[in-house]
């Protein structure tokens, strides 16, 4: 993946509290492309395989019980300076603390249930992109 794109899910609680549509506009207005789009889920395991890099801090088994309580929205997204870029649009990890404005101001109810996920780099974005994308999926 190229260094203009990122990474998204909307999580569980955004998803069965109904702001697909609002989150995606947010995006979109904020002039990210919709490269692939996917209403998907995962299970626990695969939720664990997702944020493997935090299996041991305390709040990894909850996190990966809540990612894999309903479904979610996996997209790539582009834009130049995607992945920093996205980490503004979405704001702080724990929505107390996020900017006034961002997604996760906007629609996080706590630091687990935030909403949305973004990627922390360009080969992560790469990483997190094909593990729910295939090459072809990716164009
Ligand atoms: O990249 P970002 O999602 O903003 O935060 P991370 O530090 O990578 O943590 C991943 C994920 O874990 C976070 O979105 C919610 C959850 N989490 C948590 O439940 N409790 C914490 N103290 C820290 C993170
Ligand atoms: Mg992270």
């Amino acid at each position: 993946m190229a260094e203009n794109r990122t990474f998204t899910m909307i999580k569980p609680d955004a998803v069965e509290a109904g702001n697909i549509g609002a989150i995606t506009k947010m995006i979109e207005n904020a002039g990210f492309k919709i490269v692939s789009m996917k209403y998907t889920r995962l299970t626990k395991q695969r939720a664990g395989q997702f944020y493997a890099v935090h299996r041991e801090r305390p709040f990894y088994e909850d996190l990966c019980d809540y990612m894999s309580s309903g479904p979610i929205v996996a997209m790539i997204l582009e834009k130049n300076n995607a992945v920093a870029d996205f980490r503004t649009l979405i704001g702080a990890t724990n929505p107390a603390e996020a900017a006034e404005g961002t997604i996760r101001k906007l629609f996080a109810t706590s630091i687990e249930a935030n909403a949305v996920h973004g990627s922390d780099s360009d080969d992560n974005a790469k990483i997190e992109g094909s593990f729910f994308f295939s090459d072809l999926e990716q164009y």
